[in-house]
C-alpha cells in the first residue's frame, strides 16, 4: 500500500483552516488538521515544501515511522509550525488506518472508556451581568461545565470576550489588533465575577477560567487563593509556562486546579510541570502537540500523577481535530474534559462531521476512521482571509502577553 497523492487545502468559512489530504493506491484517504490561528501559509508551505514530497510512495500503515521520520528528520526539532505539519500526517494516517479497518478511531486506540466527553462551553459577556445570563443560557443548553469570561472595568477588549453573540474570533484583523491590559483591574474584578457566578448558578455546575498568560508567578497565586472560595474545576494558563519551574511558586500558595498546555507541542514542554505535579490537566491537544501519536504519550506520562487531559478546542482547531480528539477522549483513561467552542454553521458544512452534542456531553460517532471529511467543492468557495491574533499593550504602552 502507496501513498499517491497528498494535498493542502486551505479554506476560509469565517476563518482560516488547513487541511492536509493524504490519498492511498487503495483509493482510501484520510485528512488531518494544520490550523496554526494567524500563522497558517507558514504550516502550508511547511508541509508543501518539506513533508509532501517525503510522504508520496511511504507505506501510510507505518502511522511510527512516519511520525519518527517527521520529526528526528527535520533535525530541528517541535515548534509549533514542525508540529502542527507532523500533526495533520499522524491524524490523516490514523483515519486512513481506521478506515481500512472498519473501525472508529477510538477503538484502534483501545476501545471506549467512556460513554460520552464531557466539555465545557464559553460564556462571555461585556460585564458581570451579561457574563452571568450567559452561564445561565449554557445551563439551560445542557451544559454541565462552562468556563465564564467577562468584560473588565476600564480594560478595553478584555481577553475572551466576544464581539458577536456566539462566537468569540480574536482573530480579528490583517494586521494585529492592539488590545490594553490592566492586571489589577483584572484581579481586582475576576474574584467579584465568580462571587456573583456561585450565588446566580450554585456549586453543582462546573466554571472554569483562563486568565491567558497574563500573570507573574505572585499574581497568578494570589488570583488562586482568592478564587478558592468558588471551587472552580480549573484556572487556565495563569502565567506562561515557558519557564515551568515557575509553576512551583504558584502551587505553593494555592488549592486552586491548574490547567496549562494549549500552546505545548511537544512532552518536553511539560515534562517539568507533570513530574512535579505542578498542575491539575494538560491541555495540550492533537493539532498542536504532534498528533494522536504524540499526545498519547503526553497523556499516558501524565496519568502517573492523576493528572488529568483537557484538550485545548478553540474555533481555530478545525472541526478535524475536534473529531480526533473526541476520538481520543473517548478512549483515554486518565480523561478529564473537552473544551468545545461550537464552529460557526458555515465551517460545520465544509467539515462534515459524525461527532454531536447531547446534554453536556459530545459522542465521536461509530463511522470508520476520525468520522470529519472535507466538502472541497465547497472549501473552494471560501478563499484564505489574512487574520492576525491581538497583541496587548499595557496603560503605559509596555508589550505585554496576548
Ligand atoms: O488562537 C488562540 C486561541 O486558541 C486561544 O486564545 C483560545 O485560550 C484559548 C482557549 O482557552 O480556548
Ligand atoms: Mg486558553
Amino acid at each position: 500500500m502507496r501513498i499517491v497523492d497528498a494535498k493542502v487545502i486551505i479554506t476560509c468559512p469565517g476563518r482560516n483552516f488547513v487541511t492536509l489530504k493524504i490519498v492511498t493506491d487503495q483509493g482510501v484517504y484520510g485528512i488531518g488538521d494544520a490550523t496554526l490561528n494567524g500563522r497558517e501559509q507558514a504550516v502550508v508551505a511547511y508541509l508543501q515544501e518539506h513533508v509532501v514530497p517525503l510522504l508520496i510512495g511511504r507505506d501510510p500503515r507505518r502511522i511510527e515511522d512516519t511520525w519518527q521520520l517527521l520529526y528526528r528528520g527535520a533535525y530541528w526539532r517541535r515548534g509549533p509550525v514542525t508540529m502542527r505539519a507532523i500533526a495533520a500526517v499522524d491524524v490523516a494516517l490514523w483515519d486512513i488506518k481506521a478506515k481500512m479497518a472498519g473501525l472508529p478511531l477510538y477503538d484502534l486506540l483501545g476501545g471506549k472508556s467512556r460513554e460520552g466527553v464531557l466539555v465545557y462551553g464559553h460564556a462571555n459577556g461585556g460585564d458581570i451581568a451579561e457574563t452571568l445570563d450567559e452561564v445561565e443560557r449554557y445551563v439551560g443548553l445542557g451544559y454541565k461545565a462552562i468556563r465564564a469570561q467577562s468584560g473588565i472595568p476600564g480594560v478595553e477588549k478584555a481577553y475572551g470576550v466576544g464581539r458577536g453573540d456566539m462566537y468569540y474570533e480574536p482573530a480579528d484583523a490583517a494586521l494585529p489588533t492592539e488590545t490594553i491590559w490592566s492586571t489589577t483591574k483584572y484581579l481586582n474584578h475576576t474574584p467579584k465575577l465568580f462571587d456573583a457566578l456561585r450565588d446566580r448558578v450554585g456549586f453543582d455546575v462546573d466554571l472554569l477560567h483562563d486568565a491567558h498568560h497574563r500573570l507573574t508567578p505572585m499574581e497568578a497565586a494570589r488570583l488562586g487563593r482568592s478564587l478558592e472560595p468558588y471551587n472552580l474545576f480549573w484556572l487556565e494558563d495563569v502565567t506562561p509556562a515557558e519557564n515551568q519551574e515557575a509553576f512551583r511558586l504558584i502551587r505553593q500558595h494555592t488549592t486552586t486546579p491548574l490547567a496549562v498546555g494549549e500552546i505545548f507541542n511537544t512532552i518536553w514542554d511539560c515534562k517539568d510541570l507533570l513530574q512535579e505535579q505542578l498542575v491539575d490537566f494538560i491541555r495540550a491537544t492533537i493539532v498542536g502537540a504532534g498528533g494522536v501519536t504524540h499526545l498519547r504519550r503526553i497523556a499516558d506520562f501524565a496519568s502517573v500523577w492523576q493528572i488529568r487531559t483537557g484538550c485545548h478546542g478553540a474555533t481555530d482547531l478545525s472541526p478535524v481535530t475536534m473529531g480526533a480528539a473526541l476520538h481520543f477522549d473517548t478512549w483515554v483513561p486518565n480523561f478529564g474534559i473537552q473544551e468545545y467552542m461550537r464552529h460557526s454553521p458555515e465551517t460545520d458544512a465544509v467539515f462534515p462531521h459524525a461527532y454531536h452534542f447531547e446534554n453536556g456531553l459530545l459522542f465521536p460517532g461509530d463511522t470508520p476512521g476520525h468520522g470529519v471529511e472535507i466538502d472541497e467543492a465547497l472549501a473552494a468557495k471560501y478563499p484564505y482571509e489574512p487574520k492576525q491574533l491581538p497583541v496587548a499593550r499595557l496603560e503605559d504602552g509596555t508589550m505585554w502577553n496576548w
